[in-house]
Order: C-alpha cells, then sequence, then structure tokens
C-alpha cells in the first residue's frame, strides 16, 4: 500500500505544490483543511489535483481534530503548513497569530506524540526569525531577532519543533524557508500584488499600484522548487533544520521593474508608494545561505527570479484576459 502523507495548510500556496509532489512521488495524500476553507481549494483545481487528495476536516487548534486526522490517515510523514502567514495581518490579530501560527505547532506536536511518535514531522519554519539580521548571509547559525507578531509565534513553533526532536526523540524537521511565490501565491503578498497589478494595467482595467516600503530586499524563489527540499527533509536518515534560499536577493523595486518590462511598462509610471503598506517594524533585507541544504539534500533553486516574475506576470495576463472576455459575453 502507498504510503501516506497529512499535509495541513492543504488549500495555501505550499499546501497545493507539496500535496503535487507527494501524489507524483505515489503517496496517498491527506489534506487538513477547516470547514470555512471547504470552498478554498481553487489552489488544488488550478493544479488539477483536486479530485486526488482526501480531505479531513479539522483545525489546528483542536487537537483533537488533529487526532483523529492522524488515526484517520495512517500518515507517515505530517507536513505542518498552516499558519496565519501575512506578517502585515499579525500586528492587527497578533493573539490569533500566536495561538495559529506559534502554538499550532505544538498542538500537532502533541497529537503525534499521543498517537505514534514515529510519525516523521516537518515544520514551515522562516526567514523572518531572523527579522533585524545578525549576519550578512542568513544561514541555520545566524541568531533569530523577530520583527512581527508573526516571525515571534513562528520561533516558538521553530524551538519547540527542535525541543520535540531532543526531547522525545521525534523525527522533527524545521525548514527555513526564504520567500517563495508563484502564479497561485495570495494577492496580498508583494509579489503576486505586483503581477496582478501589471496585468490590471496593461489590460487596462487600472493606472496605479499602491506599495509600501520598496527599497527593502528579499531573498524570492519559486515554490514548486522549494516544497521539494520540504520532502527530503524527512527522506534523511536523521531530522535536522535547514536554511531554503536562492542565495540572491533583490529589492521590491527591481523586482517590480521586472514585472512591469516583461509586458513593455515602466514600474515609475505607475508605482505610487502608500504609507498605509508601510510595517510599524520592517525586515529591511533578507539573504539566505543554502550551503547545507545544497550538501547535505542535494537541493538547490532552480528557477530565477526573472523566470519566477514572468511566469506570474503570464498567468495573471491569462486570467485577467479570461474574466475580461466573461465579463463581454454576459
Ligand atoms: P498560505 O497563507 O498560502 O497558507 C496557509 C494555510 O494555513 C491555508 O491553507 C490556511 O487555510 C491554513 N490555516 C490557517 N489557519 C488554520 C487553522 N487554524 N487550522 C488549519 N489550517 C489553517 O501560506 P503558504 O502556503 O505561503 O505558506 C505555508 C507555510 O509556510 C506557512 O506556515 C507560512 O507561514 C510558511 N512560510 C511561507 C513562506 C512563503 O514564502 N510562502 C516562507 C516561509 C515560511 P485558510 O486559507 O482557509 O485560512
Ligand atoms: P513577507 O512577504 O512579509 O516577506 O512574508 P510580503 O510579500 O508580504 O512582503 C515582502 C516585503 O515587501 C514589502 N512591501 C509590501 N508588502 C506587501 N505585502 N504589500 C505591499 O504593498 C508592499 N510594499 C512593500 C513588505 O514591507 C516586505 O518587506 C512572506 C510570507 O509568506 C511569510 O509567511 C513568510 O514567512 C515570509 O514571506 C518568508
Amino acid at each position: 500500500m502507498n504510503k501516506s502523507a497529512l499535509v495541513t495548510g492543504i488549500t495555501g500556496q505550499d499546501g497545493a505544490y507539496l500535496a503535487k509532489l507527494l501524489l507524483e512521488k505515489g503517496y496517498r495524500v491527506y489534506g487538513f483543511m477547516p470547514r470555512r476553507s471547504s470552498s478554498m481549494n481553487w489552489r488544488l483545481q488550478y493544479l488539477n489535483i483536486d479530485q486526488d487528495i482526501e480531505i479531513i476536516e479539522g483545525d489546528i487548534m483542536d487537537v483533537s481534530s488533529l487526532i483523529r486526522a492522524i488515526k484517520k490517515s495512517q500518515a507517515r510523514e505530517i507536513y505542518n503548513l498552516a499558519a496565519q502567514s501575512f506578517v502585515g495581518t499579525s500586528w492587527e490579530q497578533p493573539i490569533l497569530t500566536a495561538q495559529v501560527t506559534g502554538l499550532g505547532v505544538v498542538n500537532v506536536l502533541e497529537a503525534i506524540r499521543l498517537t505514534d511518535p514515529s510519525i516523521r514531522f516537518y515544520q514551515a519554519s522562516t526567514s523572518e526569525m531572523f527579522g533585524l539580521i545578525q549576519e550578512a548571509e542568513q544561514s541555520e547559525k545566524t541568531p533569530f531577532y523577530p520583527r512581527s507578531p508573526y516571525a515571534a509565534a513562528k520561533i516558538y513553533g521553530h524551538w519547540i519543533t527542535i525541543n520535540y526532536r531532543e526531547s522525545f526523540k521525534m523525527f522533527a524537521c524545521s525548514g527555513i524557508l526564504f520567500n517563495h511565490e508563484s502564479p497561485i501565491r495570495g494577492i496580498e503578498f508583494v509579489t503576486r500584488k505586483v503581477t496582478d497589478a501589471v496585468a490590471r494595467i496593461k489590460l487596462g482595467l487600472q493606472k496605479e499600484l499602491f506599495l509600501g516600503n520598496i527599497d527593502v530586499k528579499r531573498d524570492w524563489g519559486y515554490a514548486g522548487d522549494y516544497v521539494e527540499a520540504m520532502w527530503l527533509m524527512l527522506q534523511q536518515e536523521t531530522p535536522d533544520d535547514y536554511v531554503v534560499a536562492t542565495g540572491r536577493t533583490t529589492t521590491v523595486r527591481d523586482m517590480c521593474d521586472i514585472a512591469f518590462k516583461h509586458v513593455g511598462l515602466f514600474y515609475d509610471d505607475h508605482v505610487v508608494i502608500d504609507p498605509r503598506f508601510y510595517r510599524p517594524a520592517e525586515v529591511e533585507v533578507l539573504l539566505g545561505n543554502p550551503a547545507k541544504a545544497k550538501e547535505k539534500l542535494g537541493w538547490e533553486a532552480k528557477t530565477s527570479l526573472a523566470e519566477l516574475i514572468h511566469m506570474m506576470v503570464d498567468a495573471d495576463m491569462e486570467r485577467v484576459e479570461r474574466e475580461i472576455k466573461m465579463l463581454g459575453s454576459r
């Protein structure tokens, strides 16, 4: 019988790409999903895998639903991707963020410990934990300095994962992933906000794009590449933590330039700086050092930023063109 995997956050960007990868590898994939998300599986539909996944309803805040999901799925691997993942919202809803993004992790770990501690566990940690960076290139050894309630919650999740590994000898890994994007990235995140706006501007639906601080730098990669690293971590002989990044960093401004140029526009003609999108505390620059992932997992980012942004702009152009056609035919 095929090996089973349980994925929390299955309706999110990474959940969808990871599910696709696991299906390709022959896993039976169970998606753990709150009832409220049941109409939200557009990403699974986009990747054409919505019929191949078995959905188990539950909420990461409800340990009993996690235990039931583990028993039902007989999962040998659990990927914990569920989170309140938008940094901006974490200042507006810091307690919810602490509960879901932080305490949610120990809920999953406890559910595993109570059912079958031999199940392998992946935790979605983040480069946001480095925040006010303590080293120019951030590796697994770089100290953390969180700059948002989201990052603070993720640090709890990160350390409790390590703690369960060391306390209970659980196979628990934490992937410190730098920003990764795709055509199914949430529209609130800056890359997708930009590529969607580029399509709408090019097709005459809007003129301006309102952004916050565009001089910040991020190490952006492609989500389709990054989920492979998650899976690889759980296939090793011993559990460990890994930075997953491209090793290159770019400003939001230059990312905008790439996106607008792709359709023959110039970003400066359309981008308007709007203080509403500034954050109470900013992460100015992130640059990952993925040397350990390369050496131990044999993993490397395959997609360049230009390829990624072009892919996203092309997908948004197609989507907006479809929307215009549908409106015209009504
Ligand atoms: P998304 O925001 O796209 O997905 C998050 C998922 O979590 C959604 O399916 C969401 O469901 C689900 N979720 C939220 N609250 C609960 C809950 N209480 N119980 C169960 N499920 C819940 O995030 P990404 O796919 O981009 O990221 C996946 C994980 O990786 C997250 O933990 C994120 O913090 C982390 N991460 C992401 C990076 C990135 O660049 N994408 C980088 C580093 C880490 P719903 O939509 O219905 O709320
Ligand atoms: P981030 O991603 O906060 O890094 O978290 P986001 O795309 O939201 O912001 C990146 C940077 O762009 C600046 N920025 C803007 N951001 C948004 N969203 N909207 C704007 O208008 C805007 N203008 C400038 C931000 O200030 C920020 O510096 C993502 C999430 O996926 C997290 O869950 C994950 O942990 C990290 O990436 C790694």
